[in-house]
């Protein structure tokens, strides 16, 4: 029955687009409805529109430049956008996946954050998965997302999951994109805040994390006085079990460092496969302290002109936790500073100061580094950094960790503009670097052995305004696809209509194809959260599901377990059982009737509800509401949640199904009666 309602649908959706699109040529399709023509046949059909379209761009005053920009990004109903962008929502707690290039908004993903249309942090099994992110038993609703990883396999992104970092709590989630939900949420137990992650190594064995600002590790308290001596710095390896699809917090570790603030991160691929790279900031260690006349922290932590990349040997770092050289701290594997030393696992290069991103070249070969005050990229060679180490420091930290030789590491330096902070890759030889002061994207040409007349800039292009990060697609993977970049741009000033103080960022789609001017041919305001970094896929590598299994008549399934719930039952199986003062029902959802339609408790009574969606037709959602409890669910066809609440106030509550799902959805609604105790 389901399954013919989609295909009526759909046969009416092709009869909108034929009359919509075709006009006269409309005739020209048999009788039956069949749409025959494929649209380069459909293109010419339409014969010279050029007198209605001219009149248009007379009219609405269009620069030839505006014509193309909108062609480019004009995606013709029915058609798929060639690339899937997932994006940080900042502090929204969520992850956004958008159209390249028609910059359209397709899916939210809760992560961090309760959100009652996907009905996540509602149902008992969804509010497990926020549990997994309590601080100190306290549950935490909101999360600061930064940095989206994908999968990868062999370095390229392989549309299995996604990652994505919590910046206040030290948390990080994985979520898998076979249904696009979040399966799982994990609290780093030594770090209080973070940043350096979220970020894969090439087959995702790992996901990078490390501290943002030093604390005494593992929630212990210390005085700022004692700073140097007690505060430290923790990079972090969570260990991936691609099988399971979680992340094994027993099989993770991290590795301690001085307490120098660290920043972003990425790992390396090709020929640094095997090592992982964390800039830091304030080397200095300055504690501010303003109201007691010390220097602010932004003043205390640029005073030195070189702050320090980390260059760490996470592989042999894995076998030393499997030698048993690690400690246990609150539970957590880690390799003391001394002993990191000791096995060669931790070096520093100096790095010009204050830098944000490390991004490591397709091939692994260079590490290009932005430092935020600096107008260059600083580039390192692994080989170099390889032969430095093998040549043994000279120089030691304060705390004994080597500091090779900045000279030696170094590349070389390319001059790009004020405030460089963020670089991507594309598929023709060229780095672009972001430059928040200048509110620009910078194209360079990378060198190397394959170009040793590289490391030029060869453009410059204004974005609207102040750029964080950029992502071009696949653009930090061994193998980018290019074509698209998007810059997310953390003002937007003047460029929308008046929406009150808080305005909205503005995501900039630039084209980077061969023989494309870079100039940006379409803004995006997004009204919600603060993006930070985005990722960008080519959709034909995503592969999701448009219902849950169904085995035979065995119906229901827990996404979150990722298995058949125990609770799912077929139209007809419906049952509502009473065992002292619990009820436990056991319903359905289909079009147009939940099922039970009535249920009557005794005030006080605990209601435990599970209730299955038995469609498997595509897009045949039904949401579920029940006033007065704060439950939304959002039951996706084949799925079973569960609620339970306590019935405690007596009265009548009408619940019903929230998604439009046919012509008698209003009428898809239950009385929930509580009867006052005697
Ligand atoms: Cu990657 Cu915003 Cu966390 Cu730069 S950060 S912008
Ligand atoms: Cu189901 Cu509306």
């Amino acid at each position: 029955m389901s399954k013919d309602g989609n295909e009526a649908v759909q046969g009416g959706m092709n009869r909108r687009k034929l009359i919509g699109g075709l006009g006269a040529a409309a005739a020209a399709v048999p009788v039956g409805g069949a749409l025959l023509m494929n649209r380069s046949q459909q293109a010419s059909a339409q014969g010279d529109l050029s007198e209605a379209a001219n009149a248009i761009i007379s009219e609405r005053q269009l620069t030839p430049d505006d014509v193309t920009a909108a062609l480019e990004t004009f995606m013709p109903a029915g058609t798929m956008d060639e690339f899937l962008m997932f994006s940080s929502s900042g502090h929204a707690g969520q992850v956004f996946v958008i159209g390249v290039p028609s910059m359209r908004v397709y899916r939210t993903i809760a992560v961090y954050t309760p959100e009652p249309w996907q009905g996540y942090g509602f149902s008992d099994e969804t509010k497990a998965v926020l549990a997994g992110g309590n601080i100190n038993g306290k549950s935490i609703t909101h999360g600061d997302t930064h940095h989206v990883a994908l999968s990868e396999t062999d370095g390229v992104y392989d549309g299995q999951f996604a990652f994505i970092n919590e910046k206040t709590h030290g948390r990080m989630a994985v979520i898998d994109l076979k249904d696009f939900n979040t399966k799982q949420i994990v609290k780093n137990p030594l770090l209080v805040s973070e940043h350096g992650g979220a970020f894969v190594t090439p087959n995702t064995e790992y996901i990078l994390e490390a501290d943002q600002y030093p604390t005494p590790l593992g929630w212990e308290y210390a005085p700022l006085s004692e700073y140097k001596e007690k505060y430290r710095g923790l990079v972090v390896l969570w260990k991936f079990d691609r099988e399971a699809g979680r992340i094994v917090p027993e099989q993770s570790f991290g590795i301690e460092t001085p307490p120098y603030a660290h920043d972003l991160a990425d790992a390396g691929k090709g020929a640094s496969a095997g090592w992982a790279f964390w800039n830091s900031f304030n080397t200095e260690m300055a504690t501010g302290g303003v109201m007691d006349g010390n220097p602010p922290l932004e003043i205390g932590a640029s005073q030195r002109d070189m702050d320090y990349l980390h260059v760490i040997n996470y592989q042999r770092a894995a076998e030393v936790v499997a030698e048993g050289k690690a400690e246990q701290m609150n539970g957590f594997n880690v390799i003391r500073m001394d002993v990191a030393v000791a096995e060669g696992l931790m070096y520093l290069v100096p790095e010009p100061k204050s830098p944000h991103g490390v991004d490591i070249t397709p091939n692994g070969e260079f590490m290009v580094i932005s430092g935020k005050l600096d107008p260059h990229v600083t580039i390192f060679s692994f080989a170099k950094i390889q032969a430095a180490i093998a040549a043994g420091a000279t120089e030691f930290d304060d705390y004994g960790v080597p500091i090779l030789d900045f000279q030696s590491c170094l590349e070389t330096q390319i001059e790009l503009g004020l405030g460089p902070l963020h670089t991507q890759f594309d598929d023709k030889g060229f780095a672009y670097t972001s430059l928040f002061l200048d509110s620009a994207v910078a194209r360079w040409s990378v060198g190397g052995a394959d170009n040793p007349d590289g490391w030029q800039l060869i453009e410059k292009v204004p974005v609207h305004y102040n750029v964080g990060h950029i992502a071009v697609a696949g653009g930090d993977t061994a193998q980018p696809d290019g074509k698209f970049l998007v810059a997310l741009n953390k003002w937007s000033v003047d460029r929308f209509p008046p929406v009150g103080p808080l305005l909205p960022q503005n995501l900039q789609l630039l084209d980077i194809r061969e023989g494309k001017t870079m100039r940006p041919l379409t803004d995006m305001p997004m009204g919600m959260g603060e993006p930070h970094y985005a990722q960008i896929i080519r959709t034909d590598k995503i592969d999701a599901w448009f219902a849950y299994p169904q085995d035979g008549d065995k119906v229901g399934w827990d996404a979150i377990a990722g298995d058949f719930h125990p609770h799912g039952v077929q139209a007809g199986q419906e049952k509502v059982e009473r065992d002292g003062t619990t009820v436990t029902v056991t319903g359905t959802v289909w079009r147009s009737r939940i099922t039970p339609d009535i249920l009557e408790v005794n005030e006080g009574d605990t209601v435990v509800w599970h209730i299955t969606n038995i469609e498997m037709a595509k897009d045949t959602t039904h949401g579920f509401v029940l006033g007065g409890q704060d439950i939304s669910l959002s039951l996706e066809p084949g799925e079973t949640e569960t609620v339970t609440f306590v019935a405690d106030t007596p009265g009548v509550y009408p619940y019903y199904c929230t998604e439009f799902c046919s012509a008698l959805h209003i009428e898809m609604a239950g009385y929930f009666l509580v009867k006052p105790a005697e």
